[in-house]
């Protein structure tokens, strides 16, 4: 190696952390190209987007909406579990825990965890969007100032393995992943990514994981159809989006708010259905939709005990205990990873 290679090479990366957190470590996820993705999502047949596009300011703030209406029990029916089996999560984790979360919420789920479990050792929060991960965990730290709190800024869906300055302590390394996040994978990118989660988590290590359940289709289409319209208001939000950010020439009135659960794929599947014969016109492209063709937005599988079981087995968890609520609607698997 000569000195002017020497001159090229980049410094190295500061991953400075602010000074009431443990550790930062920015991976510096690539954002997705939201135009390439509409873009390819309108020329494919059946027309799809992915519904990470859904969570800019205004569709946060929807979902937020989405979570308290009467019809989404998703949201509370897990709180409750959460807050009820308090006692039984510490008993299982011991002493000293570091919490290992996928995604950073809006901070209530993991309180429930920190309030319950005996001295955790440190909560580390992995999340793809830099400004909310450090928000969310900035909270928590001045909330909980005996917990090291780190956070992780990438992609939790891409193979990760966490920084040295994570091994915080010697307790338990607990995987946390609620609000049924996995449902908008399909079965086989969940198994994939749950693989990942246990090789990340090592030996020993082991995940709390929330599951939606199969049920009454009545109450499932509910869900997704709340009365106050938010979920459609969510749904249309994506046109607004390509409109605003894109210069998308269209027209979101000629669009329908369409969910539904499909019993053979056993998902809710969200779509935009086209009220006419009309074009959406995107980067100088005209992408005609006919009249009842829809724009495919999400994907939310839902999963019986004994289903999603089989697909951690696969995944290389053992699994220790479910627990679901009085109505069977919603789940919490512990999981170990498997020897
Ligand atoms: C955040 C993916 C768990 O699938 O229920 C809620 C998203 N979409 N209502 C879900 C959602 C429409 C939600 N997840």
């Amino acid at each position: 190696m000569n000195a002017s290679l020497d001159l090229r090479e980049k410094p190295a990366r500061e991953n400075r952390a602010p000074a009431d957190l443990a550790f930062f470590e920015d991976l510096e996820p690539p954002l997705g190209d939201f135009l390439a993705d509409a873009s390819a999502g309108l020329a494919s047949a059946p027309k799809t987007l992915s519904p990470k596009y859904f969570y800019d300011q205004r569709g946060s703030e929807l979902f937020e909406g989405i979570c308290e209406t009467r019809e989404y029990y998703v949201t509370r029916t897990e709180i409750a579990l959460l807050e009820k089996l308090g006692p039984a999560f510490a008993e299982k984790a011991g002493k000293g825990t570091r919490i290992i979360e996928y995604g950073s919420g809006a901070g209530v789920k993991i309180r429930t965890l920190l309030d319950a479990l005996d001295e955790p050792a440190a909560y580390i929060a992995i999340d793809i969007s830099r400004e909310h991960l450090l928000g969310a965990t900035r909270t928590l730290a001045a909330d909980y100032p005996h917990i090291a709190m780190g956070a992780i800024c990438a992609d939790f869906t891409a193979p990760l393995t966490l920084p040295p300055e994570a091994a915080i302590g010697n307790g338990l390394a607990l995987g946390f992943l609620p609000g049924s996040t996995i449902g908008n994978f399909s079965p086989e990118m969940a198994e994939l990514f749950l693989s990942r989660i246990a090789a990340m988590l090592g030996k020993g290590g082991a995940l709390l994981i929330g599951v939606d359940l199969k049920k009454d289709k009545a109450v499932l289409d509910a869900a997704y159809n709340d009365a106050a319209g938010l979920t459609a208001a969510f749904n249309l939000n994506i046109l607004k989006r390509m409109q605003n950010e894109l210069g998308a020439v269209l027209e979101p009135d000629n669009f329908m708010h369409k969910a539904f659960f499909n019993e053979e794929k056993g998902r809710i599947e969200m779509h935009l259905e086209s009220l006419c014969d009309q074009a959406v016109e995107l980067g100088g492209t005209r992408y005609p939709f006919a009249k009842g063709e829809t724009l495919h937005t999400e994907n939310s599988h839902k999963y019986t005990v004994e289903e999603f079981t089989r697909l951690a087995e696969k995944a290389g968890f053992a699994a220790d205990t479910v627990w679901t609520d009085e109505n069977d609607y919603f789940s919490l698997h512990w999981l170990n990873v498997a020897a």
